[in-house]
């Protein structure tokens, strides 16, 4: 509710809200809110969802994104997302975790969406956006939907609701709803838009625009880029797909100031020969994360544009699915020495560093897990309270898994990753989701996947195998086998090694950095 206020204030005065790139459809701010309002309606009204229950949106980044999200937030609705490129099997069980009653899709994704929503308990209907209405087969175009005159109530909806249950596999295991609250979404839009971390000092964005690949079914997406620069006014230019000639061509057509990347895109731009430094002469601000960054890519990145660190701000954020995302981001004014660090704390984010071994806090300069706490911290993992006990402590600290240290000014930087999870392209990959498949061939006696470094990825999966005795298994079928049941990212690009026994702790626990430095690439 309270998102939906404030985007709408911003709504009222401003201009061009979002184009596609790949097609240059467009809509302004006001028609934007307008087809929201309508959006929120037609999901109470003829889908007939009520108060509190869940959609599921299998999109990629389009226009119709935002109608649909806070269409259903205004309408009091909980929002799950999945990567369209899932497998049908990997959205059902999402959306059969989640309650989906609805799910909001494009022509490309409706048998999948079809074929998921017949195995949902009281699903209500598919809304096809691009289609038109079948009602014989439950499928309602968005367009009609929008044009049609529906009478609802719409519910008052309290702040503290949980709107958003997108999918994390936090420290351990498999992906876990995160709930997510109107609060939190809100007050990490507040805390990232304090004048100390903008590019206006607080003002809103003036004729700015910006391109975009990192998809808006991920937290970083949706907070991080899409909601954060609808607040600002932003012309936002989205991609439903990532090609090198089409971002190169939405460059020169759009002309952005502004760039939001994980750094795989970062390395694209920095060292691909196609792009070159005209391309990016109108990019003032360039914001990267959800994976860790080097320097060294930071630095090709400026020669590539030549320009200096005074004609290009590069920031860096930090969070996590968790934490709506952000909790330390680069402030706008920032000294060049301090480029390699993931930023500051946001405001009322509080932050501890804890030593691994002692659990004591440590002072500047060590390297320990991060805690964090504030309002943007989830209000836990759904259906799972074991999980959220694990993850935030009864103090309200998130856990957060990853190593870090500060320095004297408080500047913040990721070292490492205690928790298993696997970072491809700036994508959540859960070890868990893969050895739980290959367990299910006979011949497998024990697995283990464990991140191993990709100079493109910054990670991929590598899975160490054990086999019962006497049976016989290729690297080739391993890989395949999860190729059929797993979307593409998840693929085991870091190919498998087979062992005698996988090193487990006395708790049986998967030693995983022991298994990081052992054996050796084995190509597909
Ligand atoms: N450096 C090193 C980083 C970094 C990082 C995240 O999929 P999730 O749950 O969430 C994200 C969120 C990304 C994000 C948040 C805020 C922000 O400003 C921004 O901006 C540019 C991006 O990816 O994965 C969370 C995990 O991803 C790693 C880290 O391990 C964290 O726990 N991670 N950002 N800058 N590692």
């Amino acid at each position: 509710m309270i998102t939906l206020i404030i985007l709408y204030l911003f709504y009222l005065t401003l201009p061009i809200t979002q184009t596609c790139g790949a097609s240059g459809r467009s809509y302004d701010y006001g028609m934007t809110r307008m087809m929201i309002e309508r959006c929120a309606c037609a999901l109470a009204g003829p889908l007939k969802l009520a108060h509190g229950e869940r959609l599921g949106l299998i999109l990629p980044n389009i226009p119709e994104f935002v109608v649909l999200i806070h269409g259903a937030m205004r309408a009091g609705l909980v929002v799950t997302f999945a990567n369209p490129l899932y497998t049908a099997d990997e959205i059902r069980r999402q959306f059969s975790d989640c309650n989906v009653k609805a799910i909001a899709t494009i022509e490309m994704f409706m048998p999948v969406a079809q074929e998921v929503g017949k195995t949902l308990k009281d699903y209500k209907g598919t809304i096809w956006v691009g289609g038109d209405d079948d009602k014989s087969k439950g499928i309602y175009g968005l367009k009609s939907l929008l044009m049609a005159d529906h009478e609802a109530d719409l519910p008052k909806v309290d702040c503290d609701e949980v709107c958003l249950i997108p999918y994390s596999s936090g420290t351990t295991g498999m992906p876990k709803g995160v709930m997510l609250t109107h609060k939190n979404l809100v007050s990490n839009l507040k805390q990232t838009q304090c004048p100390k971390m903008m590019k206006y000092g607080g003002e809103k964005g003036k004729g700015d625009v910006l391109l975009t690949v990192p998809p808006f079914f991920h937290i970083y997406g949706f907070n991080g880029i899409l909601n954060y620069n609808l607040k600002l006014g932003y012309h936002i230019v989205t991609m439903p797909r990532f090609t090198p000639d089409d971002y190169i061509k939405c460059l020169v057509e759009y002309q952005p100031t502004t760039l939001f990347v994980v750094p795989s895109l970062l390395a694209f731009l920095a060292t691909h020969p196609l792009v070159k430094k005209e391309h990016l002469q109108w990019v003032e601000t360039i914001m990267v994360g959800a994976a860790p960054t080097t320097d060294s890519m930071l630095e090709k990145f400026l020669l590539k544009c030549e320009k200096t660190k005074d004609q290009i701000k590069l920031l860096q954020g930090y969070g996590m699915t968790e934490s709506s995302p952000v909790t330390l981001m680069t402030p706008y004014e920032y000294p060049y020495s301090k480029v390699g660090s993931v930023g500051q704390l946001v405001p009322s984010t509080q932050a501890r560093v804890v030593s691994i071994t002692t659990g004591e806090m440590l002072g500047p300069h060590k390297s320990g897990e991060l805690w964090l706490r504030g309002p943007q911290v989830m209000k836990g993992y759904w259906n799972n309270e074991a999980a959220t006990k694990e993850t935030v402590d009864s103090d309200g600290w998130l856990h957060t898994g990853d190593v870090a240290y500060y320095d004297d000014e408080f500047y913040f930087y990721i070292v490492d990753r205690t928790k298993e999870l696997i970072k491809v392209k700036g994508n959540q990959v859960s070890p868990t989701e893969i050895e739980n498949i290959i367990m299910e061939r006979p011949e497998v006696a024990d697995v283990a996947v464990v991140g191993v470094p990709d100079p493109l990825a910054g990670e991929v999966p590598r899975a160490f195998v054990v086999l019962k005795p006497k049976q016989k298994l290729t690297d080739k079928d391993v890989c395949d086998l999860v190729a059929q049941k797993l979307t593409r990212y998840k693929h085991l690009d870091g190919g498998v090694v087979f062992l005698d026994a996988i090193p487990r702790n006395a708790a049986g626990k998967i030693m995983r950095n022991e298994l990081k430095v052992l054996g050796h690439k084995k190509q597909r």
